[in-house]
């Protein structure tokens, strides 16, 4: 594999709206970034991605872009964009803005050009189709509900496409033109400085042409946006093209949202001359995960993790880095999520940040997770602020479950739960704003925040502070980095062992994922322990087995051979 500045990184996903407001408005912004950039360095961490902060409607809270060269009021203005940009340097930081191009919102000038001109330039902007009986050109559900035809505002007989909200409609990247758009704005903004795109939604760019339909696998009579993705055959030459144009030249850092990579694309996504530095492994989100909604998925249970992280690793070594995260803007606090009822402790938060560190690949830290933070209770729909709740809601009622029912079902897995504002302090609104939060904060803030955090050498988030160190200690760079990632399956049921070797050293990771105790044969002589996650348990070895405690997670140096 080619040396590559980012690899030995650590990236850390900043929601702006909910990550800090300087100004009083209830909205973080970016001078509130600013201000909360050494917070970051002290935590260790190097690159930035901030969630869309481009003027928008903010339909899709920012994933739908009206204009890709402003800044939304809202966070700033642009002089605050390269000042942030400017400051990052400064503590050798890198920022990454999200680049969501695969639809832009119906008010970008564009599709208005397109509305007011279906059959000219703009209309080749888009996927606008003319319906002569009345039936829409195919069955595919939109991934936020309903048809992915939409009525082109003010002609009745032509629909336009939207894989998301309505207010989202697609980009065709089959037109030339919408391509070199696409390369204009990315150049543009690595000119700037930026460090690279964290690149949304990116493999439902290709669309399977002409249009069909598949057979229906809900009641409404549509079927999933997957079955015509995986017909489409992938987005490879687009972003092939795409990578060679701009991120290329700029030795940008890129980290693609794409689902469903087939296991046999993934060198032409992140080998050495791949379309992007590395895609989200995306293999835990997936748990559990019903095609009926949100109110069928299913808890996950500790194997089902494990083996998850298992099969993303597989094959990984020799071709490149996978992003690794626990949570991200769009799922439940991984904490909540992933531990067992009951559980959620910060053993156990511990434990996700270890396994998700020590796994090979590029480290993702999503805001707050650094501290431990939880889902919230939503006591109504009026307390969320989310388009795809809403559906998730209206599904779960059509479904069958009462009010009460289908908001329980729904509020677990709510994108808010992430999206709530970062705890700093122990004081009104967990110190995040000195105004009105656009959106609740979760009240356990008083025993789950930055401050009290910070004084406790104990804390989650002096863990997370101890995994970055050791990933970037010149002793176990080498093999934190860039070491094989060996599975160990002779170990009891519910833990998660593996090696990560390099010629120079022999690590042994091992995880307990339940609240019983185990004892593991270790193979190899223990030379060091170099994390454990319980402080009230050391690592002995005794006659060639070691004691694990529950939720137990430690990082062991052990003899090669
Ligand atoms: O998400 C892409 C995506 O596929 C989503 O449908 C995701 O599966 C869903 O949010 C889970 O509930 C990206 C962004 O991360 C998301 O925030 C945006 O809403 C979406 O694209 C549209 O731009
Ligand atoms: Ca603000």
């Amino acid at each position: 594999m080619k040396r590559q500045w980012w690899q030995e990184k650590v990236a850390y996903q900043i929601y702006p709206k909910s990550f800090y407001d300087s100004n009083g408005d209830g909205i973080g912004d970016l001078q509130g970034i600013i201000q909360k950039l050494d917070y970051l360095k002290e935590l260790g961490v190097d690159i930035l991605w901030l969630c869309p902060i481009f003027n928008s409607p903010q339909a899709d809270q920012g994933y739908d872009i009206s204009d890709y060269y402003n800044i939304h009021p809202d966070f700033g203005n642009m002089t605050d964009m390269e000042e942030l940009i400017a400051e990052a340097k400064k503590r050798d930081m890198y920022i990454l803005m999200d680049l969501v191009v695969n639809h832009c919102s119906d008010e970008h000038e564009w599709f208005q050009k397109a509305i007011a001109d279906p059959d000219g330039e703009y209309g080749q902007y888009f996927y606008i189709e003319e319906v002569s009986d009345g039936k829409i050109p195919s069955n595919w559900r939109s991934y936020f509900g309903g048809s992915v035809w939409e009525k082109l505002p003010g002609h009745d007989n032509k629909y336009y496409m939207h894989l998301f909200h309505k207010k989202q409609p697609d980009l065709n990247w089959e037109n030339p033109k919408v391509r070199s758009e696409v390369q204009r704005i990315v150049n543009w903004w690595l000119e700037k400085g930026l460090g690279g795109f964290r690149v949304d939604a990116i493999t439902n760019i290709k669309k399977a042409l002409p249009y069909k339909d598949y057979p229906a696998d809900r009641a409404d009579g549509l079927c999933v946006i997957q079955k015509m993705l995986v017909d489409a055959g992938g987005p490879g030459a687009f972003l092939h093209e795409l990578k060679e144009k701009t991120f290329k030249p700029y030795h940008a850092f890129t980290v693609g949202e794409a689902f469903d990579v087939p296991e046999q694309e993934m060198p032409n996504f992140v080998g050495d001359d791949g379309y992007f530095s590395t895609i989200f492994n995306f293999s835990t989100v997936a748990i559990g995960k019903s095609g009926k909604g949100w109110y069928d998925r299913q808890a996950v249970q500790p194997e089902q993790y494990i083996q998850a992280l298992f099969d993303a690793q597989e094959g990984m070594n020799k071709i490149g880095f996978v992003a690794n995260i626990v949570e991200n803007h769009d799922e439940p606090r991984g904490a909540s999520h992933y531990l067992p009822k009951g559980e959620c402790t910060e053993k156990g938060k511990k434990l996700l940040g270890l396994l998700s560190f020590m796994i090979r690949g590029i480290p993702f830290i999503y805001q707050g997770q650094e501290i431990g933070m939880e889902n919230t209770t939503f006591e109504s729909l009026a307390e969320i602020d989310d388009i795809v709740t809403y559906d998730e809601y209206e599904v779960a009622r059509q479904a069958g479950l009462s009010e009460a029912e289908a908001l329980r079902a729904v509020s677990h897995y709510s994108r808010d739960n992430t999206r709530t504002p970062m705890h700093w302090e122990d004081t009104e609104n967990a110190g995040f704003t000195s105004g009105k939060p656009w959106l609740k904060v979760n009240p356990n803030y008083p025993r789950i925040n930055v401050s009290q955090q910070r004084a406790d050498q104990n804390s989650v988030f002096h863990f997370y502070k101890a995994l970055i160190a050791l990933r970037k200690s010149p002793e176990y760079k080498e093999t934190i980095v860039f070491g094989d990632f060996v599975p160990n399956r002779q170990v009891p049921k519910d833990v998660m062992a593996f090696y990560r070797v390099s010629d120079q050293q022999k690590l042994l990771v091992l995880a307990n994922f339940k609240s019983a105790a185990e004892t593991i044969d270790l193979p190899q002589k223990l030379i060091k322990v170099l994390l454990n996650n319980d402080p009230e348990q050391s690592i002995e070895e005794q006659n060639g087995k070691i004691h694990l405690s529950g939720y137990q997670a430690v990082v062991l140096e052990v003899d090669r051979n």
